[in-house]
């Protein structure tokens, strides 16, 4: 391995059966399919083993590997954009990179343990999976309850509130009510400020859109709000000055050509493997590493001597979005 790799840690977290195995085994395809689709660039993903000679991850169908149920899984990817015309690298800054990917399994990868708020510190990338065909609504839980106990309310107390929180409990399975995602999400963007974390990136990734996409013919953040609720989204407001947070809907499925979801829900695979074309896979991650690229193209330029950066930085050259 050649030192110029930058490593890029990932978090993912979301409840358990939100998608987050399956999203890791539709970026590969989607960098696959971006390797066919862009003229300009070559890009490349391979599992990253040490030595030289690890192999091209380029899937053409789910693997099984990716699929395992226990975790915590770490996986470590090399990926790298390469011109390939006479475009110079200069323009894209750096474009290889060590991508870390920590992907959690069971409830786990919603609570910020010491484990995991360590990685959040590290960490270049937090994917948070919301996935709204999973979601039940807070009356049905709170009928359980004592409603008090679900109560959401912006106070101090939602430390207290969280350590009893049984529901996400790491033993326990999703799926989760909007409150619970939000107090999840509360807790994640307080930990990011009180740590000063700013040039972490926040994507949200809406899973399973081949179940529910074709029904909202609106804005991604209308579509939250109609899943998550007000208070979801005066909390994302509140934090969305000062923390870098982007919203994505996805599909690790993607769909077949008469518009319907390309999953077989029964065997738990693609529908038709021939045709796998996941919808914005690539997005999220793409969208970090322009922000990374830019901001270092933007520190040179801040720093006298550096002839040239300001044209770089306006020649930047955006990654690929597959069609
Ligand atoms: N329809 C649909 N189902 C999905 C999608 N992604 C995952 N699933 C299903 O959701 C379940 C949980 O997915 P998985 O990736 O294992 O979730 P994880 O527990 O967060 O890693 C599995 O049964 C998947 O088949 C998607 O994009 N569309
Ligand atoms: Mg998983």
């Amino acid at each position: 391995m050649s030192n110029e790799n930058e490593e890029i840690k990932i978090l993912l977290m979301g409840p358990s059966g939100s998608g987050k195995t399956w999203y890791l085994n539709s970026f590969a395809r989607a960098i696959e399919c971006c390797d066919e689709q862009d003229e300009d660039f070559e890009y490349q993903l391979r599992e990253f083993s040490g030595d030289a000679q690890s192999q091209p991850l380029f899937i053409s169908k789910p693997s099984e590997k990716y699929n395992s149920v226990d975790g915590p899984n770490d996986y470590y990817w090399e990926f790298e954009r390469k011109p390939k015309n006479n475009i110079s690298r200069a323009k894209i800054n750096c474009s290889r990179y060590l991508l870390y990917f920590f992907d959690y399994t069971g409830n786990s990868a919603m609570q910020l343990s010491e484990e995991i708020s360590a990685i959040v510190q590290a960490a270049h990338l937090v994917l948070f999976f919301i996935d709204p065909t999973s979601l039940v609504n807070n009356q049905t839980k709170n009928e359980e309850k004592n409603q008090d106990e679900w109560d959401f309310d912006f106070s101090d107390s939602i430390d207290e509130k969280w350590k009893s929180h049984k529901p996400c409990d790491s033993k326990k399975q999703g799926p989760l009510t909007p409150k619970e995602y939000t107090v999840a999400i509360k807790k994640l963007f307080e930990f990011i400020s009180r740590r000063n974390l700013e040039n972490l990136h926040i994507a949200f990734i809406v899973s399973k859109a081949d179940q529910w996409l074709q029904n909202y013919d609106k804005k991604i953040a209308d579509v939250l709000l109609h899943f998550l609720g007000e208070d979801f989204q005066a909390l994302l407001i509140a934090y969305q000055k000062n923390l870098k947070i982007k919203i994505f809907p996805n599909s690790s499925v993607g769909f077949t050509d008469d518009g319907t979801a390309n999953f077989n829900s029964e065997s738990n695979a693609l529908l038709d493997p021939n045709i796998w074309n996941p919808v914005h896979s690539e997005d999220p991650i793409f969208w970090a590493l322009e922000d990374i690229e830019r901001n270092v193209l933007a520190r040179k330029n801040s720093i006298s001597g550096w002839l040239f950066a300001d044209q770089l930085l306006r020649d930047y050259i955006p990654y690929h979005r597959l069609d």
